[in-house]
Parts: C-alpha cells; structure tokens; sequence
C-alpha cells in the first residue's frame, strides 16, 4: 500500500526488514549496541559480524556509556541488501505517565535526520518499540506516521519511506492509523 506525502511515497508492507532493499533500514536496538532479540537479533544474524564491529567503535568513540534512547547512529549494512543500519533505541513502555511518546518520535526523526545527512534516498523501518518494549502498537503506529508524515512535508530529499511490519495483525494496524492520518 502506497500514499504520496511531499514529493516521497510512503509505503506499508508486511515483511521482514531483512529482506528490504532500501539505502538504509533502521534498528530497533538497545543503549548497549551490541544485539538481542527481535528485529535486533534478526539484522546482526543476517548482516553478520562487520555491523557489530562498527557497533563496537560507536561506543568506544561516539557513545561509551551507551546508545541514549531517541538518538540514532549508522553503520554500513554489512551482508544485508540494505547498504546501511540506522540503529536507534525506542522507548520502553512505562503505562504512558512518562515521556514515551516524545521518545518514540525522536527515535524516528533522528533517524530520518541521520539519513538525509549522509545523502540516503530510501530508509525503511520496523515497527520500533511495539515488540520486548511493550508499546502499545495503535498509538505507536500514530506517532510512527505522524512523525514521517511532518518530516517529509518539510524535507523533500527523501523519497521513499517503507514500514514493514512483521505480521498481518500489525501490518493492518498500521494500514488503518495511516489511512486515517493521511487520506485527503
Ligand atoms: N523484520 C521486521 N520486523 C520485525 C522483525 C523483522 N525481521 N523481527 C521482529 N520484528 P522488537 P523493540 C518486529 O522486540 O520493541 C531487542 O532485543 C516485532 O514483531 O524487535 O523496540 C533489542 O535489542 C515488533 O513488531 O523491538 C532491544 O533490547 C517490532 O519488530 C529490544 O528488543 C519491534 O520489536 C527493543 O524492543
């Protein structure tokens, strides 16, 4: 499914961000940098040990104390199709009382940001703390949305955005949240 925002289409499919072939897919990682499960788990398997080697200079330079949450950072894609990993941390759900959704949404633009500044065209995203984080996946896909929708508005370098979610629950999830933000 397709919708044209600015000059870039937004796309939403079901999938695994493994398999895209965008400039960049994002990582849904931790502060650490250094791996776990979910799409984490899924992007070092498959990009193989050059990803971490990267991950490992970040944080003996850029960030010894770790990855803080809402920030990004690249690597190259090592074996993935994908040239390049933006990882980035999302928030952990707290019951929402906290600052989350500000979170969420950093964690996005940041991501976008850090694509356009190395000259990238075509970025794809899991659905970034709905897994082990626990936040809610309807009013997580809102923010996701919103937050790509405002950038592309303002910024036109980009042209494509690809969400892809890992399950047809998930997948229509998203389809109705950015029908309802972006249908005319
Ligand atoms: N492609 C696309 N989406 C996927 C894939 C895949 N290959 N695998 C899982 N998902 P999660 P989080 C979906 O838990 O909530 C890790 O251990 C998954 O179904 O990967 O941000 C990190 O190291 C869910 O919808 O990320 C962190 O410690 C979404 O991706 C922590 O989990 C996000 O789920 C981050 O938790």
């Amino acid at each position: 499914m397709e919708f044209q925002v600015g000059k870039a289409i937004l796309q939403l499919i079901k999938g695994d961000i493994t398999d895209v072939e965008t400039d960049a897919i994002v990582n849904a990682a931790n502060s650490s940098l250094m791996g776990g499960g979910g799409v984490d788990g899924a992007i070092h398997r498959k990009g193989g040990p050059k990803i971490l080697e990267e991950c490992k200079r970040i944080r003996a330079t850029e960030w010894p104390d770790g990855l803080p949450t809402g920030k990004a950072v690249i690597t190259s894609g090592g074996n993935l199709k994908a040239k390049h990993v933006i990882h980035t941390v999302g928030p952990v759900w707290l019951g929402g009382f906290h600052v989350e959704a500000e979170l969420l949404k950093q964690a996005y633009k940041n991501s976008l940001r850090l694509a356009v500044a190395k000259g990238l065209k075509t970025i794809a995203f899991p659905s970034i703390s709905t897994g082990a984080y626990g936040y809610p996946i309807e009013d997580a896909s809102g923010i996701a949305v919103r937050t790509v929708k405002e950038f592309l508005e303002k910024e036109d370098k980009l042209e494509k955005v690809v969400f892809v979610l890992f399950s047809e629950r998930d997948f229509e999830i998203y389809l109705e949240t950015a029908k309802s933000i972006l249908a005319r």
